[in-house]
């Protein structure tokens, strides 16, 4: 237990591994990580994918594009890898200082555009099945300097366009839209799963577009990521996930899977795994700055064998009899059942007074017990 194989599906942004430790008070810690040995140490730790912006790979120039496709075609020939998403940099350059699809500047818009269109024939060409879209310079610093419904119509026309073009080209390529609050613009547009799944439905094609929510992303907005999963997931529209770790409401931490809110994480991969989630298990973290480079494999690993070995834990809690018995008492799935009868009306409802509120307000729910041995199949004491 806790060796993965890619039948586990995880894989890792080459932004994530490839990470030099350069934050906005320090210089890189590490030298730069070549896509070959990336994909070279990933198949060996047990990952199945990579995934990569446009600048990861060949950089915004592009002078090396070819060869650089043709050196990371080689690696995933001989290690078995494969490219189960791509995404494209809208966000480093200083052009895209105001934004990519939503720069107030009409040019940046139809250059970002083009530089996504690109993009995406070879994430199609690469078998890549998620475009993930990822709008960290949508957003504005003041509230004068950004015309908030005028750019979520440009928001819109961009989606409308790639759905359009996909479609087109006969490409069998989804987009996931991926939300944050703020970091690196004081305020982003689409800032939480619940924002982008009310814009989705706007849309001419819908049906292409869902999302990639990030852990920490939620987490710094003080919101419950599980919560947010089951919704998505309701929805039908959990396209793609990013794990990490985050602690409490600060700067996007990006730590490894499990080392933020480890009660939030198990309840997340207890839900991912039961809920039939079948997608990629991608980890969106960032090796910490300290880390020399085998810091960074360390981490890699990290992240799978702590998805594994809450995934045990997780099926471990459902079979123990004493938590099916805890589960009873505190009705959870009783809330399955539709609240009226079959063929019941609301005048049916209306006469019902069989009901005693004192007595039913004397019903004690057990939560606390419950949560309680969750923590303890968590923590090996079951
Ligand atoms: C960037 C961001 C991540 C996104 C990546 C995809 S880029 O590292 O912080 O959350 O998932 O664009
Ligand atoms: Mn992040
Ligand atoms: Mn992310």
């Amino acid at each position: 237990m806790g060796v993965p194989t890619p039948a586990d599906k995880f894989s890792f942004g080459l932004w994530t591994v490839g990470w030099q430790g350069r934050d906005p008070f320090g210089e890189a810690t590490r030298p730069e990580l070549d896509v070959v040995e990336a994909v070279h140490r990933l198949a060996e730790l047990g990952a199945y994918g990579l995934s990569f912006h446009d600048d990861d790979l060949f950089g915004f120039a592009a002078t090396d594009r070819e060869r650089q496709i043709d050196r990371l075609k080689t690696a995933l020939a001989e290690t078995g890898l494969v490219i189960p998403m791509v995404t494209t940099n809208l966000f480093s350059h200083p052009v895209f200082k105001d934004g990519g699809f939503t720069s107030n500047d009409r040019s940046v818009r139809r250059f970002a555009l083009r530089k996504v269109l690109r993009n995406i024939e070879l994430a199609a060409e690469l078998g890549a099945k998620t475009y993930v879209l990822w709008g960290g310079r949508e957003g504005a610093e003041y509230d004068t300097a950004k015309d908030v419904r005028a750019a979520l119509d440009r928001y819109r026309e961009a989606m409308n366009l790639l759905t359009q073009f996909v479609t087109d080209r006969g490409y069998d390529l989804r987009f996931a839209i991926e939300p944050k609050p703020n970091e690196p613009r004081g305020d982003i547009l689409l800032p939480t799963i619940g924002h982008a799944l009310a814009f989705i439905t706007t849309l001419d094609r819908s049906d292409l577009v869902g999302l990639n929510p990030e852990v920490g992303h939620e987490q710094m907005a003080g919101l419950n990521f599980v919560h947010g999963i089951a919704q998505a997931l309701w929805h039908d529209k959990l396209f793609h996930i990013d794990l990490n770790g985050q602690r409490s409401i600060k700067y996007d931490q990006d730590l490894v899977f499990g080392h933020g809110d480890l009660m939030n994480a198990f309840a997340l991969v207890d839900l991912l795994e039961s809920a039939g989630y079948d997608g990629p298990r991608h980890f969106d973290y960032k090796p910490s700055r300290t880390e020399d480079i085998t810091g960074v494999w360390d981490s890699a690993k990290a992240n799978m064998r702590t998805y594994l070995l809450l995934k045990e834990r997780a099926l471990a809690f459902r079979a123990d009899p004493e938590v099916q018995e805890a589960l009873q008492i505190a009705g959870v799935d009783e809330l399955k059942k539709p609240t009226l009868n079959a063929g019941e009306s609301y005048d049916d409802l209306i006469k019902d007074d069989s009901f005693d509120a004192d007595k039913a307000g004397e019903r004690g729910f057990g939560f606390v017990r419950l949560n309680q041995l969750a923590l303890e199949h968590l923590a090996g004491a079951r």
